[in-house]
């Protein structure tokens, strides 16, 4: 029986306001993320929650030549999970972000603490169909989006519970025009019927 899954992307105190690469209206995430979060659980559907996980040495950093102040540094509290997101203690996180020599936006490249990729553990949990949300709309959640469809998936990203970096204004629009021009489809919370 193929069925449909949850990915809470990224929703850690560095990415939001106070942290260390601050999402504008990231914080504002966490309780509609914890409504979809309830609304999967009582329906008996997977949730997963990625992490940004870096070394502190990575090329993923404006010091060592990428795009990045440092942020989510393993073992940090801003590579914590926010506070107020209601992630349960058994929760399914997906780590990626570790190799020092990729950026890793995406969560097809995160793996489970048994080392399975992402797309390994959907297909072994029967997962067809992903809802995407969380941070951020413009780096992780579009790529972890659009890897979804590549690798075959439904997927529908959640466009009450997402919010973009924005380093060039417009970039959150136009990554959410690709998802849909891709193939991805969208809902809010108060519309979403899980199928
Ligand atoms: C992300 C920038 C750098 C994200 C991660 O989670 O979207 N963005 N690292
Ligand atoms: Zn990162």
């Amino acid at each position: 029986m193929m069925k449909s899954a949850l990915i809470v992307v990224d929703v850690q105190n560095d990415f939001c306001e106070g942290g260390a690469l601050p999402v504008k209206g990231g914080r504002g995430t966490v309780p509609v993320l914890n409504r979809y979060i309830d609304l999967f659980k009582a329906a008996g559907l997977p949730v997963y929650f990625t992490r940004d996980w870096h070394p502190q040495r990575t090329v993923h950093f404006k010091e060592y030549g990428g795009s990045w102040p440092p942020h989510c540094v393993q073992g940090t509290k801003g590579a914590e999970f926010h506070p107020e997101l209601k992630v349960p203690p058994d929760a399914a996180v997906i780590t990626k972000g570790e190799d020092p020599e990729k950026d890793s936006y995406s969560g097809f490249d995160g793996k489970d603490p048994d080392g399975r990729e992402l797309a390994r553990v959907l297909r072994d949990e029967g997962v067809d169909h992903i809802y995407v949300g969380g941070l951020a709309t413009d780096y992780c959640v579009r790529q972890t989006a659009l890897d979804g469809l590549k690798a075959g998936l439904r997927v529908t990203v959640l466009l009450d519970a997402i919010k973009g970096v924005d380093v060039k204004e417009g970039d959150s629009g136009q990554a959410i025009d690709e998802m849909i021009e891709k193939g991805a489809g969208t809902t809010t919370v108060d519309e979403v019927e899980l199928v």
